[in-house]
């Protein structure tokens, strides 16, 4: 497949200020009538009109409203040349919505037609100049069966609408906004709304909807709720008000990710808007609310300034993560979501960042861009935009936010541009920082703390790993909030902000008699990994003393992850082990029992790290061990403190359902409690998540009780997952749950388990969010895939070459934890390449997974 280079950029030779769209919608076959009105653009290259294509072929072109047949086919493009500046260019289409099974571009979900654009399905619907830097006012007419479609919805304001004799009505949209096609959006089905509005900060009334199918609106409540936080704090936080006078969000069950942030028309997988107690965890309320701030932040980074290319990507995802991040900190716990940030970061990106895969946070080539919608894109690109928040400060980085709407307002923009905006708005520079938009890899930073008299003394050095196509690195600027505590009072003397932005640099503070204890990357100032020769005690005292939450969560991190990787390596000895064991055991007493702490911080404190991030710390990982002294850790704290543990499950035990704090921090240690137990006190667990599991009157507590019962071979396993799939069978998103818990399980048998689920009849290979269900939470759990006769290779494998044909986007998700093959010890990583060779051996794959395979092998 041919690859598509940012340095080649070139601006568009035609320009489409408008176009108006005519659907004669049907399930089966759907007409589209394009008009367009082109003008050749000044600083184009003079180029004939290029209207890209994919499946879809012209059933009759028109120039100027008169039939034309010197059109031209370029591949799936089709060519027109045309003699003057400005025309009007008419082309017609057919689609079967029914059969797009890849959900991209016009598809039909469950009798319903919706649409998915970004980054390149318009192109499955019309011929159109589909690249994000041609941007068009939008008219959009539907026509179509009122019985099977009697809501038709489409960007902006619906400006007309009427019934024809026939059984058909009609409507038309008008979107205001010059918007890139990938922001197009059409939605026809039998569905309901839950109605609210929103007064803007200038006094303007929103219409706003959300629309799902019939008996679903009771579970809307929360996404509404958080829709319009969203609408508030964007005022508040970012100056950002709305602009149309409607707002419309469809929940579509057949989707291929979160959520898209269509002009207006937002488009949302089921599993972002539909919460209730009863079917949502307190985790899917939090995600519900996220990707509704998300989308809706879009409206201004992304739709009212948009990419210039798809290499800009982290332009528009990058910032509105981090976004959505500062709207859910607010919302609830600031600190708490900055570990989850973190841990996300650290399991999902940091291990991108040093396999096959590996890109800047704005690459430089593709050959699929589905394929670029990654953790590094959008997480690490919002954690290279909170860096310059760091370093400007709030204030400062609000005025550079200002200008840079204010400059690029209607535009599509790039990094550069965004990064200019935020140096000339806040006054930082940001000259060496831009090597973040282009550096991959996740800097190494080592620290060493010396002391004499009364000055301590902190060396730093970095270095920036070699990533695919960079042999060569240059240092980076690094923002990293330090303190220095004494260790008799337990307190610092304030923190001070330093920028490490040479190869290695030495800070010295002054005013210690003592050697003080180090606090490093307080609140995870920069996406680094930090080498640190810190001595158990010291991560004990940071464990119990720090003032900054994520720091204390870091140094608890720190104890066991280098416990647990000294003991993988076979560097224990028995005292050693015992040591180790026994800081680590003293810390979690300690903060078990620390009255200040909130719950919901207790149980953040409580998880271990991830078996991928354990993995990172070495350079050749043995899974197999990873996962048994992990779980031998657990097993020994859940023994050592089981009276704390079975304290901690009574008192929470007893606090009433409510969506308070102190509730939901009740409820994440209610489980965490019985993960410990299932660990060390197996049968007490057991006991134990069967009565959480009946007494559950949510779904907190039912999927957490279910979720250890799932790893445990005793019969209450099979009498809860009964009862649970009995309880809950038609509800979509709930019976996702039941395959995800048992796929990620810790069970002896769960490949058993996966093979046995796949043949399932409530198994489907056409539902993404099925399928993620099933193999993505097979494909992240240590245990089963990794299973050392590489059954759990052979399965994903299988999967791969089984989706591709039906959903190659979904499909080449799977193709990453494959890719890992480089960094696991020889005997699964010989049958992890294999496995990927198989699978590029497959005769026609599609170019998403082809890429994905062909760069992990490479
Ligand atoms: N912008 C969409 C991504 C859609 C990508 C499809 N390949 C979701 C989001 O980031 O908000
Ligand atoms: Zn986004």
């Amino acid at each position: 497949p041919p690859v598509i280079r940012r340095e080649d950029y070139q601006p568009p030779a035609w320009l489409v200020p408008e176009i108006a769209l005519d659907f004669t919608l049907g399930v089966d076959a759907t007409r589209v009538v394009s008009r367009l009105t082109v003008r050749r653009n000044p600083h184009g290259d003079g180029a004939a009109l290029r209207l890209n294509g994919d499946n879809i072929a012209p059933l009759g072109v028109k120039v100027d409203g008169v039939a034309v047949n010197d059109w031209r086919l370029d591949g799936a493009d089709l060519l027109i040349d045309l003699a003057g500046d400005a025309h009007a260019v008419e082309v017609e289409t057919a689609v079967n919505p029914a059969a797009n099974s890849q959900l991209m571009g016009l598809y039909a979900s469950n009798g319903m037609l919706c649409t998915q654009c970004e980054a390149e399905g318009f192109r499955r619907i019309t011929f159109f100049p589909d690249r994000p830097d041609v941007l068009s006012t939008y008219r959009v007419r539907m026509a179509g069966d009122k019985a099977a479609f009697p809501i038709l919805l489409s960007n902006g304001n619906c400006v007309a609408q009427g019934d024809d004799a026939d059984g058909t009505h009609w409507a038309e949209w008008h979107d205001p906004w010059p918007k890139p096609c990938y922001l197009f959006a059409l939605v026809a089905g039998d569905l309901v709304a839950n109605h609210d509005s929103f007064t803007t900060m200038s006094g303007r009334k929103v219409d706003l909807n959300i629309w799902v199918r019939p008996g679903d609106e009771a579970r809307t409540h929360h996404a509404m709720a958080s829709l319009k936080a969203a609408m508030r704090w964007d005022e508040e936080t970012f100056g950002r008000e709305y602009d149309l006078d409607l707002f419309n969000i469809v929940a579509v069950s057949d989707f291929n990710m979160g959520a898209m942030e269509n002009k207006g028309l937002n488009v949302f997988n089921t599993r972002y808007v539909l919460a209730d107690p009863e079917t949502a965890t307190d985790a899917d309320y939090d995600a519900v609310e996220g990707v509704i701030g998300h989308e809706y932040f879009h409206n201004w980074s992304g739709n009212r300034v948009t990419c210039r290319d798809w290499f800009q990507l982290s332009l528009k995802e990058g910032f509105t993560v981090l976004r959505d991040q500062l709207f859910s900190a607010d919302m609830g716990s600031e600190a708490v979501k900055r570990i989850e940030d973190v841990r996300v970061l650290r399991s999902a990106q940091f291990p991108e960042d040093s396999g096959p895969l590996a890109h800047p946070i704005r690459p430089d080539s593709y050959q699929e861009i589905s394929n670029f919608y990654t953790a590094t894109v959008y997480n690490k690109g919002a954690e290279v935009i909170r860096m310059m928040r760091t370093m400007a400060g709030p204030e400062r980085f609000r005025q550079g936010t200002d200008l840079y709407f204010a400059r690029h307002d209607g535009e599509a923009a790039t990094c550069e541009d965004f990064v200019k905006a935020i140096e000339d708005g806040s006054g930082l520079d940001l000259g060496r920082f831009r090597l973040w938009y282009g550096q991959a890899g996740t800097p190494q930073v080592k620290v060493a703390l010396t002391h004499a008299g009364t000055t301590a003394t902190l060396a730093l050095s970095q270095a920036v790993p070699v990533t695919p196509g960079q042999p060569e690195k240059q240092p980076m600027p690094i923002p990293l909030r330090v303190a220095l505590f004494d260790r008799e009072s337990g307190r610092h003397g304030g923190e001070r902000l330093i920028v490490l932005d040479k190869a290695s640099d030495s800070f010295t503070f002054d005013g210690f008699s003592a050697p003080p204890v180090l606090s490093i990357n307080r609140g995870f100032s920069a996406p680094v990994s930090i080498e640190a020769d810190r001595s158990n005690a010291d991560l004990v005292f940071l464990a119990a003393h720090d003032d900054d939450p994520f720091a204390r969560y870091e140094a608890m991190q720190s104890l066991v992850v280098r416990h647990l990787v000294a003991a993988v390596g076979g560097g224990l000895s028995p005292d050693d082990r015992a040591a180790g064991r026994a800081a680590i055991g003293e810390a979690f007493a300690a903060f078990l029992a620390d009255g200040a702490l909130d719950d919901l911080m207790r149980g953040e404190l409580m998880i271990l790290p991830s078996e991928t991030y354990l993995a990172e710390q070495l350079l050749v990982a043995d899974p197999g061990a990873i996962h048994a002294e992990r779980e031998a850790l657990k097993a020994w704290l859940g023994h050592a403190l089981q009276a704390a543990l079975i304290a901690l499950h009574d008192r929470a035990s007893a606090v009433p359902y409510s969506r308070d704090a102190a509730a939901r921090g009740a409820r994440k240690l209610k489980t965490q409690a019985l993960i410990y137990l299932a660990a060390g006190a197996p049968e007490e667990a057991a006991r134990r998540a069967i009565a959480q599991y009946r007494a559950a009157d949510n779904m907190t507590d039912r999927q957490g009780a279910l979720m250890v019962l799932c790893g445990l071979a005793v019969p209450e396993r099979e009498e809860a997952l009964a009862d649970f799939h009995a309880r809950y069978h038609g509800n979509a998103l709930v019976i996702d749950k039941w395959f995800s818990l048992q796929a990620g399980s810790l069970h002896p048998q769960v490949l058993d388990h996966v093979q046995a689920l796949a043949g399932h009849p409530d198994f489907t290979m056409h539902n993404p969010n099925r399928v993620r269900a099933l193999y993505m939470a097979f494909a992240v759990n240590p245990k089963g895939f990794h299973v050392a006769d590489g059954e759990g290779y052979r399965i994903i494998g299988d999967l791969i070459r089984r989706l591709d044909p039906i959903n190659p986007q979904t499909a080449a998700r799977f193709v990453p934890p494959l890719g890992r093959w480089r960094r696991i010890e020889p005997g699964r990583s010989a049958m992890m390449r294999a496995e990927l060779e198989r699978i590029a051996a497959a005769p026609s794959l599609s170019r998403d997974v082809l890429e994905q395979v062909t760069k992990s092998l490479g």
